[in-house]
């Protein structure tokens, strides 16, 4: 069981039973979720300052959208978006600091910048340069699950038992991650609620999260505003934030132990206070 990740600068991020919160940093212009979109360093410097105060463990710096109907970002206009937030964050914090990128030149010049995980939503599976880039850097990375690719991904996916495919497509894809070079105890896994699912699918992750947990890996959830949510409510992005915390919760219970969230306060309050009272101690 994987109890703690080493980043850079022999700094680490304890998992000794604590949770995470990782607060979303976008710098896309497309963003789905109004809020969270950002143009200009400065807005990245203000919105890093508020989740850093709100509790954020982790910031987690985007560039391109995943979004079924978002553009292809190219590799320069995706470094443009990312490295001045990951520069402008780092200069001014010691934050374990995540970049959220399927391309190892932008993960490179990301780590150069200071930020400290590669987050990736292909699994080291899109570059050929990104898992002997991970190995090399030493770094901790997150291994997302994803039917397809973004632009097709919720056009009909299928399980016939979508806990158990997930478990098995992680554990493989970390399978590989080791034999390229990257050490056991720095491979994140993540189910990818939202990525080639249904309803159905997206709620069998949550209740059977624990058959992810057991592996021994730790485990990160996306889950905040996303569309199992309105389906759920009826509720469009801006109004899912209790929803969001429900489903947190949820898979809290079920052990997972970093939360990639737009509102950082609200589930690190949450988060803290379902601890609280299912282990009886602050
Ligand atoms: C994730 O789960 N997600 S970007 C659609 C929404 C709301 C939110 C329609 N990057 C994940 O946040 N990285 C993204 O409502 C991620 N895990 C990891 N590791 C999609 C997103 C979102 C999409």
């Amino acid at each position: 069981m994987t109890t703690e990740l080493r980043l850079p600068r022999g700094r680490t991020l304890a998992l000794d039973g604590r949770f995470h919160v990782m607060g979303i940093i976008n710098t896309t212009p497309d963003s789905f979720f109004g809020d969270s979109r950002m143009g200009t360093t400065d807005a990245v410097v203000d919105r890093a300052a508020a989740m850093i105060r709100d509790g954020a463990s982790i910031l987690d710096v985007g560039g391109e959208s995943s979004r079924p109907d978002a553009q292809y970002v190219g590799v320069d206009e995706e470094l443009a978006r990312v490295i001045p937030a990951v520069s402008a964050i780092r200069s001014r914090w010691d934050i374990a600091l995540s970049v959220d990128t399927r391309k190892a030149r932008v993960a490179r010049e990301s780590v150069q910048a200071g930020a400290d995980i590669i987050n990736d939503i292909a699994a080291l599976g899109d570059d050929p340069d990104m898992a002997g880039f991970c190995a090399q850097a030493g770094l901790p990375v997150v291994l997302m699950h994803m039917k397809g690719i973004p632009a097709t991904m919720q056009n009909e996916p299928y399980y016939d038992d979508c806990a158990a495919e997930v478990r098995a497509w992680l554990v493989s894809a970390a399978d590989r991650a080791i034999q390229a070079g990257i050490a056991r105890s720095a491979i994140v896994l993540d189910p990818g609620v939202g990525f080639g699912k249904r309803l159905q699918d997206n709620l069998q992750l949550l209740a059977r999260l624990d058959e992810l947990v057991c592996t021994g890996y730790p485990v990160l959830v996306g889950l905040s505003r996303k569309s199992f949510v309105g389906a759920l409510t009826g509720r469009q992005a801006d109004g899912r934030l209790a929803g969001s915390l429900a489903a947190a919760c949820a898979a809290r219970i079920r052990g997972a132990s970093i939360f990639r969230v737009h509102d950082v306060a609200e589930t690190v309050d949450a988060l803290t206070v379902l601890d609280a009272s299912i282990t009886g101690t602050a």
